[in-house]
């Protein structure tokens, strides 16, 4: 990965059937700002997401629906790719399963198993989820409400006995440990590599792999009675986004293997037990990293639709503002764990991190430079301790964050942003150059320019997590959209003197509670 010039990043597949809300729109954004950071350091990218459009629940929805499936799915999948536009994602391709191109490389991944000895008929008899599309093992459920067996989720099951193809995982015990060994950082966060290294040395069972009861799927080959079973076709999704089976196409050859699958961490035993266990047994070389993120509770409670608490991600940016939702997101808890979404945090983080901290000390500065240096950059003068002290820790971020970006620790690396944006403010204070005016305009110019310096590396390390906000600090500073890029920190491609700069504006504006509600 050091030193590797592709990135290919994916989101879960979102099932049709579910209406978006800030759970689904918080995987996707976490995606957004890897991708977003690897691109603007150099990577060529490849950030995937789509939906999960086969099943049993699938076909479920669409006969309450009184729709055809396909018809069904073409409809609500709209809801999952409008996502993009709101939440200023950019991903670069949007597959859906239903795509002919996607059977195809289902069908091939199968084949490959096949051909490898890894599939058998037989039948199966057991639990399954319908809403969770998963087989559960006896002692893996647990009692509901009124005494009916559930998964850990809270999701209802069934008793299921029907002929199916299974797949021989009970084989790959020692490949999957193996693999876990090989590299550092395969499955994060570390407690989550745990729990799968724990799964597999408990010992593996034979998986069930296709369905007979419906038909919403992709068809086996040579056995069309044969359904597969969703989870099979869905994580090839993967694979076909690259243009397996054509293992020539530019983008596999480019691309594969994935760099992070990124999952929540409901679906981390499919991800990084089953999905590296077809993929070797195919002959595939599997993923290099996943990350298993945790899960949002809503004012403490579990987002559900008894409760219905489900926030639909439209109704956070209309309220706070696109940047302000995807920062927030972002910054409230560390990446992996699980975490509370609040109205109060939401404005704290906004008011205080954002309008405070960040947008004052650009306002500031930048409002500055306009009453007092002709609203140019000012030339700086021979430097102190202290402008040099604050130089070298702005030149010094990015190779910060990008430690933090290389393991998805997306809030450490903010913390090291506003690590320096406090920095900047606390030498703003110290060395007051408003009061410098009238007694050291020379002093006062060196001090501006390095703020100005500093405010520049602070919105071209934001524009990853707040694009919109860090790009209209950018446009304030003068910078030219070719010089955005992480190839321009340091020292090097510092801020020229002289350079006209426009009439500053704030970026991030105070939440304020009365006005919000007079206005709603
Ligand atoms: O699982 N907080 O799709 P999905 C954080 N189709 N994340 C949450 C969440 C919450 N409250 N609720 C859901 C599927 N998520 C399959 C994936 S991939 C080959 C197939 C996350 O729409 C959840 O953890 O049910 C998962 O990563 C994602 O939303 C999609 O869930």
């Amino acid at each position: 990965m050091p030193g590797a010039k592709t990135f290919y990043i994916t989101t879960p597949i979102y099932y049709v059937n579910d209406k978006p809300h800030i759970g689904h729109a918080y995987t996707t954004l976490a995606c957004d700002v890897v991708a977003r950071f690897m691109r603007l350091d150099g990577r060529d990218v490849m950030f995937l997401t789509g939906t999960d459009e086969h099943g049993q629940k699938v076909e479920k929805s669409a006969q309450a629906a009184g729709m055809d499936p396909q018809q069904f799915c073409d409809q609500v999948s709209e809801n999952f790719r409008d996502l993009s536009p709101l939440m200023n994602y950019s991903n670069d391709a949007f597959i859906r399963t239903t795509e002919a191109r996607h059977d195809r490389a289902s069908q091939a991944i199968w084949q490959a198993m096949a051909d490898n000895g890894d599939i058998y008929l037989d039948k199966y008899a057991g639990w399954y989820s319908v809403r969770d599309e998963a087989y559960y093992a006896e002692e893996e459920l647990v009692e509901g409400p009124d005494g009916e067996k559930q998964s850990a989720f809270g999701s209802p099951v069934e008793w299921v006995e029907e002929p199916s193809y299974f797949f021989r995982l009970s084989q790959w015990q020692d490949r999957l440990l193996a693999y876990y060994d090989e590299e550092p950082g395969r499955v994060l966060p570390p407690s989550r590599r745990n729990e799968v290294v724990s799964f597999v040395k408990g010992g593996l069972r034979d998986l069930s792999i296709s369905r007979t009861s419906f038909k919403w799927g992709v068809p086996v080959p040579g056995d069309p009675d044969h359904i597969m079973y969703v989870w099979v076709d869905a994580l090839t999704n993967y694979l076909t986004a690259v243009g397996y089976p054509d293992t020539d196409d530019p983008a596999y050859q480019k691309y594969w293997p994935a760099d992070v699958h990124m999952v929540g961490k409901d679906i981390l035993r499919f991800h990084g037990v089953y999905w590296p266990a077809f993929l070797m047994s195919a002959g595939v070389a599997p993923p290099r990293r996943i990350f298993a993120h945790g899960w949002w509770t809503v004012e403490g409670q579990k987002m559900s639709k008894s409760l219905g608490n489900f926030i639909p991600p439209q109704q956070i940016v209309e309220k706070y503002g696109v940047d302000q939702a995807r920062y927030f997101m972002m910054r409230e808890l560390p990446f992996g764990n699980d975490g509370n979404f609040s109205h109060e945090a939401m404005v704290n983080r906004i008011n205080s991190d954002l309008a405070n901290d960040f947008g004052n000390l650009a306002q500031r500065v930048l409002s500055m430079i306009n009453r007092n240096c002709d609203g140019a950059v000012p030339e700086a003068g021979p430097l102190d301790p202290a402008d040099q002290e604050l130089l070298t820790l702005a030149h010094g971020l990015l190779p910060r964050m990008r430690e933090a970006m290389a393991e998805q620790a997306i809030h450490r690396a903010l913390e090291q942003l506003w690590e320096v944006v406090g920095a900047a403010n606390r030498y703003v204070d110290a060395q007051a150059p408003w009061a410098l005016r009238k007694t050291d305009p020379a002093r006062m110019a060196t001090v501006l320019y390095g703020l100005a310096e500093t405010i520049r590396h602070l919105a071209v390390l934001a524009q990853p997590v707040v694009p919109e906000a860090a790009g209209r600090m950018l446009d304030q500073l003068a910078i030219p959209a070719e010089a955005r890029d992480f190839s321009h920190l340091g020292a090097d491609g510092a801020l020229a003197a002289g350079a006209v700069l426009p009439k500053p504006e704030g970026v991030f504006p105070r939440y304020v509670e009365d006005e919000a509600a007079a206005a709603s």
